[in-house]
């Protein structure tokens, strides 16, 4: 059965942690038939309890569908579980976190045994799964025809976004939001370091930080506009040597404060070193040119 005749599509579920598990409720309650297997079987016990069926081993439960669904710990736990599994005639979606690189070798993999290959990458925790006003989704790279085959199914638990043709593409735009993510949380962290020891309500400033944030957020499309052009210098708001001397501030104001500034100085230190390349009319873009290949 495929997304293109009646009734719900049968699937197989590898992986029952915190993040299988939740994917697993969504489908039992849309009303797909599911297989699921863990390494850890008692995991299988509730989802049984909801309808589920509980396979034996990994390979019994591969055998079970056509479209097969992996959300393990790491890329080296889906070679273990799928060690012996025939995947003849497959379609393998592979939801666990990996690098582009192992995407990529992991749809090689998949290929030469016979099935087509889906990465995702999951841009939700477990408690937005199911919850489709949390903005949650999934980014989706591989095999078109197996997206376009299992789409509606696919998109039960969660958002799912297609991204293109080449594996990597849907871990490498997962790692690239989570990079982003990453910075944006040692900004938090440096922010309430500041403020922490005085007496500020640190929820009024939790409000401001999330105001300030959103507000700077759509420069996140001037950067992608100027990286396109090439041009970092027409209609710049604030340019590299301003910010560059406005650094001084906030590394006085971190020492001022106690604070250690080694989450911001790494950073600081590239903007430095494109002003001193003479690049200070430009905007902060430029400071990409330094990191890339
Ligand atoms: N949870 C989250 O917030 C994030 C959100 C974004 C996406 N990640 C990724 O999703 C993958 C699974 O994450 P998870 O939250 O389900 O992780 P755990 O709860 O730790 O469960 C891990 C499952 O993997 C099984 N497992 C581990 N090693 C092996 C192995 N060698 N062979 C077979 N299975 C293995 C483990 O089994 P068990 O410990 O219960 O026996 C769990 O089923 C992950 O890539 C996240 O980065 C989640």
């Amino acid at each position: 059965m495929t997304d293109n005749t009646p009734g719900k599509t049968p699937l197989t579920l590898l992986g029952l942690g915190a993040m299988g598990t939740a994917l697993a409720r969504t489908w039992l309650a849309a009303g797909h038939p599911l297989t699921v297997w863990n390494r850890t079987p008692a995991r299988a016990e509730p989802l049984a309890a909801l309808g589920a069926r509980a396979a034996g081993t990994a390979a019994e439960a591969v055998a079970a569908s056509e479209l097969v669904v992996v959300c393990l710990l790491d890329d080296a736990s889906v070679e273990e579980a799928l060690t012996g599994a025939d995947l003849t005639g497959k379609d393998l979606v592979d939801l666990t976190t990996g690098t582009p690189g192992q995407a990529r070798a992991r749809a090689a993999w998949a290929r030469e045994r016979g099935a087509r290959f889906l990465d995702g990458g999951i841009m939700a925790v477990p408690p937005m799964i199911g919850v489709p006003e949390s903005g949650g989704y999934v980014f989706y790279s591989g095999s078109r025809a197996a997206f376009d085959t299992h789409h509606r199914t696919l998109a039960v638990p969660t958002g799912a976004r297609y991204v293109g043709e080449d594996a990597g593409f849907a871990a490498l735009q997962d790692v690239a939001l989570l990079s982003a993510m990453t910075g944006m949380f040692a900004g938090l962290s440096h922010a309430f370091a500041l403020v922490r020891e005085e007496n500020i309500d640190l929820k009024e400033f939790a409000q401001f930080l999330v105001d300030w944030l959103t507000a700077m957020a759509p420069a996140t499309h001037t950067t992608a506009e100027e990286l396109t052009s090439g041009d970092y210098t027409t209609g710049v708001v604030s340019n590299l040597a301003m910010m560059v001397a406005g650094n001084t501030t906030l590394l006085r104001t971190a020492e001022e404060q106690g604070v250690s500034s080694e989450l911001l100085l790494p950073f600081m230190d590239l903007m430095e070193r494109r002003l001193k390349d003479g690049h200070g009319d430009e905007s902060g873009t430029g400071v990409i040119e330094l990191l890339g290949r």
